[in-house]
């Protein structure tokens, strides 16, 4: 091994954000360092500014620069943790200083923005997204005329809920049945056929409960069908599945097909949208064996590189459902911020720059609360008071706030990581904070 490759293994030396990280990145010179190794492995990687077309040589090392496509709390996590390591980033986003705008440098551009898209490429060395509703043709011309080890493919299928359905079905997964809805008569015969209570929703287009409408009556069907078609995208219409339990399981995979999953997460929704997310799962050992087992063939069938996150249904007689998919980081992860030898951000970094995965293990149990508009203030007062309640506890709740200048009703402002002995003293807390009372 040269001399140069030893110090390059040096830098690669350490393990997961619990570490002591802050006290190994960025570490000057790295630009110098990736371009004299690029000199040494032939000149094929051009550091800041990968030649169109050319697939830059792997892996990605730090000093390079990562480019995201969208600008969110995800970016700016992924940017957090990936600067620790020593690489830069670039975020294009439509809101000036967006959450990664603040920890990195920002393209302030639509998602539609073709320039805007191949500036990013000019100042990237390798790009992902942090977000599904980018602009898929844009997503598809960066995948030609830069690096996008994601590739487009996966990020057309999980856009669309019926071309996701089908191809959650061919890795193996059950599906909620489900009927593609083009008519008033569709969603009637639809519903005739798999029952009430049911959920339509946009085919694309939606998250955190957005464009979707749960049924129960059919009284419901057309004031549902009227809002809905005005959407003007595909509609599909789900059995709602009468389920125990919801869980998430993120799986990473590499171009060289390593698969590493998390630990699942038990979530609880309020008014659609991530209420809590809780680790150890309150399901069965073998529940988690088979989740974990159903996303690593979805992450290997689909050719995911970097995160996927399955969300999952656990029916009453343990039999799971995949609800659907996210081939970015996602908010049930959050929890392995503080409590996984690993974060995901780290992983999709790891992942995407084709770098051995981190180990995953948990290092305490933990809860994750998300900190919504409504809670802010309420957070606010918490963070300056002491809490005698947490030390009786014996729980330690971690803050994460992303920066997000308009505090707007159900609009994810942060997150708090409880970590705990055990889930139900983290529980304990929650329910009594005065956090989440609004
Ligand atoms: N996001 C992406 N898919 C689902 C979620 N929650 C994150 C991404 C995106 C941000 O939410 O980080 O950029 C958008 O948040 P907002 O509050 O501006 O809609």
């Amino acid at each position: 091994m040269s001399g140069l490759n030893r110090e390059l293994e040096g830098l690669l030396s350490f393990e997961g954000e619990a570490c002591g990280v802050d006290g190994c990145g960025p570490v000057g010179g790295e630009r110098d360092m990736a371009a004299l190794r690029d000199a040494e492995q032939g000149g094929a990687a051009q550091v800041g500014q990968a030649a169109a077309g050319a697939k830059p040589a792997r892996p990605i090392l730090p000093g390079a620069t990562i480019g995201v496509l969208g600008g969110g709390q995800l970016g700016r996590m992924l940017a957090h943790a990936g600067s620790r390591m020593g690489y830069r980033f670039v975020a294009l986003d439509p809101t000036p200083d967006a959450p990664c705008g603040q920890t990195a440098e920002q393209i302030v551009a639509g998602y539609a923005d073709r320039d805007a898209a191949r500036e990013l490429a000019r100042r990237s060395d390798v790009i992902t997204y942090e977000f599904e509703n980018v602009d898929a043709d844009v997503a598809a011309m960066l995948e030609t005329e830069s690096y996008v080890p994601q590739g487009s493919a996966l990020l057309h299928t999980t856009q669309h809920r019926l071309r996701e359905k089908r191809a959650i079905e061919a890795a193996g997964a059950r599906v909620a049945p489900y009927a593609e809805i083009a008519s008033l008569a569709d969603l009637q015969e639809a519903v005739a056929r798999l029952g009430l209570p049911a959920v339509l929703k946009t085919a694309t287009g939606g998250y955190d409960g957005k464009g979707q409408w749960v049924l129960r009556g059919t009284d419901e069907l057309a004031p549902a069908w009227d809002e809905a078609s005005r959407a003007g995208t595909e509609l599909v219409l789900e059995k709602f599945i009468d389920f125990e339990r919801e869980i998430s399981v993120i799986a990473a995979r590499r171009l060289s097909g390593e698969i590493r999953t998390f630990p699942p997460a038990e979530n609880i929704h309020v008014r659609n949208i991530l209420h809590l997310s809780i680790v150890p799962a309150r399901v069965p050992d073998a529940v988690i064996a088979e989740a974990e087992r159903l996303a690593v063939s979805i992450a290997e069938t689909l050719g995911a590189v970097g995160l996927i996150a399955v969300e999952m249904f656990v029916a009453k007689d343990g039999t799971l459902y995949v609800n659907e998919l996210a081939p970015r980081p996602h908010n049930s992860g959050h929890y392995t911020m503080e409590a996984c030898r690993t974060s995901q951000f780290e992983q999709h970094i790891r992942a995407i720059c084709d770098l051995p995965l981190g180990d995953t293990s948990l290092l305490s149990p933990v809860v994750m609360g998300n900190i919504l508009g409504e809670h802010v203030g309420p957070l606010l007062d918490w963070m300056q008071t002491h809490d005698a309640e947490a030390d009786r506890l014996g729980v330690a709740p971690k803050i994460h706030l992303y920066g997000k200048a308009e505090a707007k009703t159900g609009r994810k402002m942060g997150h708090v990581n409880v970590l705990a002995a055990d889930t139900a003293a983290a529980l304990a807390w929650i329910n009594e904070s005065t956090i989440w009372r609004v």
